[in-house]
């Protein structure tokens, strides 16, 4: 089955409930299987810095479903959790956030998905936790953790594992 990579934030609310109950929905919502989970990262707010800290962190899944079917349902699951994209400003707070990264070798670029994600090679809070469960895996062919040795990783810190 093909490989997803997804980046989980989220500033709103308890943000690591909200994950926990999140990845179990995605995994129940599209048949997947969970390969990986990386830690909990806490980190500061990129883009409009004026909010609150994120929690951050990455999963690997094995899905049956195709790029568009898994991001119909990343985004209902954004939804459910809280997400209203209709209230939202860019970069602004938000209780979830499920971005795909990766999809297998798939490279893809539409309005509404661009494979892999187009900003992932500026953004520390996404290949910190990456660079936990997928250090070596070459993704638009940059491997993820010579691509995380470029960027400062200030203010990111791994939060404890719940009990
Ligand atoms: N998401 C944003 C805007 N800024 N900053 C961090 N650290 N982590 C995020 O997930 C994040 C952000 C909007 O999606
Ligand atoms: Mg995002
Ligand atoms: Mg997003």
């Amino acid at each position: 089955m093909p490989h997803a990579l997804i980046a989980l934030g989220g500033n709103v609310g308890d943000v690591r409930t909200t994950f926990r109950n999140a990845i179990a929905n995605i995994c129940g919502m599209t048949q997947a299987a969970l390969l990986a989970r990386s830690s909990d990262y806490t980190t500061p707010p990129w883009g409009d810095v004026e909010q609150a800290p994120f929690v951050n962190a990455c999963i690997e899944i094995d899905t049956p479903l195709d790029p568009h079917a898994l991001l119909f349902a990343l985004q209902k699951i954004e939804a459910k959790f809280g997400r209203d994209r209709a209230k939202e400003t860019r970069w602004g707070p938000r209780t979830l956030d499920l971005d795909l990264i990766a999809y297998d070798d798939v490279s893809l670029q539409k309005p509404e998905l661009t494979l892999p994600h187009p900003r992932l090679f500026e953004r520390a809070f996404v290949l910190v936790p990456l660079a936990e469960i997928a250090p070596d895996r070459v993704i638009g062919g940059r491997r993820v953790a010579s691509a995380l040795a470029g960027l400062s990783t200030d203010g990111i810190e791994r939060l404890p594992d719940p009990l």
